[in-house]
């Protein structure tokens, strides 16, 4: 297909939108009660039946998925077809040591490419440009998912993964790079390193670039597009639901438009779980309407957000959501990377002279976020050489940094340097602006 025509579903009428979510959201209800065990058990325990889903307002009679679910499932206990219909996987944390996985059939791969494509469309890529793709190759979604969408426009893809910002800037020059798909703390980096490399980001052929895996706000947008003469567009997704390309943002700049007609957007109260009416505030709840190797129904991202869905000055009939600006559980995201404390403290527990007071510092160094573990130690180990504590502190940063992929800076601390609460103990501090 044409991928301008990809875009046509950008601007279905309701009614018309509406129909076609309907038959998917049946269709998918059915898949996942049928061939989940796990949903099949959760919508007997709600008594209701795939048969019962007769309108999209029936979708709250379903249950919700909560990343949880996926942990005690793990690897594949929410598949929903043979493993030999699997052609990939991925991965992102989960809130304990082991990871969340997700699968993919080559159908699933198909519509996540048309999204991310789309995504890239609404920013204006056409097949003319160069893009570089930063987000890592890994078990992250970033590096496929926008490499998909970039390929499927036929724009020419640079595979570069994240880090290696000197050379990045190189071929910028070189082979006249015009789009860059990386975190926004990532890119301002890349602005500091191109100033004292002497490069003018201005006088290159950088048009635009596609930002999202972290929060970022006006004052940042207005930072890269001043520092740097791009156009710097929002992509925002999970790997849950599919990876990038979830939602993206337009030129009208009124947030961000979700591709409903493969993602079913609700807002909750992130409390109660009690359904939210069109522009309040609350937590998104997305429901996967064809993706067929996991199906997730009502899955709780604990992302708040708002969703208006007046039309857009754009011309787009999406939904539009505001930017993800902060989450309602404990994840922390460090330089796009997924963080809970849990994670920190399922590493350090069984570690030998360390004891289970913690604290993790995330502050912001320029461009980038920067991470500090505090960590107790035992009294007879805090009176021991310099040499055992530096091989401890040494031990726990290579852990945090092999498991959970962040070079952390990790301090030993004296016993009862960490202060004491009554209440719920507060393992993080954030320092950065939000
Ligand atoms: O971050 C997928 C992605 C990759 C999105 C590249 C955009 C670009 P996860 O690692 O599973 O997936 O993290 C998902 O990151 O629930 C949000 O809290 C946050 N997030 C993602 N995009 C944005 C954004 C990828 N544009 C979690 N703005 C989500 C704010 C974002 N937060």
């Amino acid at each position: 297909m044409n991928p301008a025509l990809l875009s046509q579903k950008d601007y279905l009428e309701r009614p018309q939108l509406e129909a076609l979510q309907l038959e998917r959201l049946q269709t998918i209800v059915a898949h996942a009660y049928q061939n989940s065990p796990f949903y099949t058990r959760a919508m007997d325990a709600m008594g209701v039946k795939p048969r019962d889903i007769r309108s999209l307002a029936d979708i709250v009679r379903l249950p919700f998925t909560q990343k949880t679910d996926l942990r005690d499932h793990y690897p594949y206990g929410l598949n929903a077809v043979p493993s030999e219909e699997i052609v990939r996987i991925h991965a992102s944390s989960g809130t304990t040591g082991k990871p969340i996985v997700v699968t993919y059939t080559r159908g699933d791969l198909d519509i996540w490419t048309e999204t991310t494509a789309r995504c890239f469309l609404m920013g204006g890529v056409t097949n003319r440009d160069v893009a570089v793709i930063g987000y890592g190759y890994s078990l992250f979604t970033g590096g496929m998912g926008a490499h998909q969408g970039m390929e499927r426009i036929g724009a020419t893809v640079v595979p570069m993964g994240g880090g290696n910002t000197e050379k990045l800037c190189m071929l910028i020059q070189d082979l006249g790079v015009s789009v860059l798909c990386c975190t926004p703390s990532y890119f301002i980096h890349l602005m500091e390193v191109a100033q004292r490399l002497g490069l003018d980001l201005h006088k290159t052929t950088l048009r635009h670039g596609f930002f999202g895996a972290e929060p970022w706000t006006d004052e940042m947008r207005a930072h890269i597009e001043e520092g740097s003469g791009i156009h710097a567009h929002d992509i925002f997704g999970l790997s849950e639901i599919m990876g990038p390309g979830v939602a993206g943002s337009c030129d009208a700049h009124n947030g961000l438009h979700i591709f409903e007609d493969h993602y079913f957007p609700e807002i909750v109260d992130p409390a109660t779980g009690e359904a939210l009416p069109p522009g309040e505030e609350g937590e998104l709840v997305l429901t996967t309407l064809d993706k067929f190797a996991m199906p997730l129904l009502r899955y709780r991202t604990h992302d708040i957000t708002r969703l208006h869905y007046e039309k857009c000055s754009c011309g787009r009939t999406l939904v539009h959501m505001d930017p993800i600006r902060r989450r309602s559980d404990d994840m922390l995201i460090i330089r796009g990377v997924n963080l809970f404390p849990s994670q920190v403290e399922a590493i350090l527990l069984p570690i030998h002279g360390v004891v289970p007071h913690y604290e993790l510092v995330v502050t912001r160094e320029g461009a980038m976020d920067e991470l500090e573990v505090r960590v107790e130690v035992t009294p007879d180990l805090f009176g021991d050489k310099v040499a055992v504590l530096e091989s401890l502190r040494k031990l726990i940063a290579e852990k945090i940094k092999g498991m959970i992929g962040i070079s952390a800076k990790v301090t030993l601390v004296e016993p009862g340097a960490i202060a004491r609460c009554d209440g719920k103990t507060r393992h993080v501090v954030d320092k950065r602006k939000k």
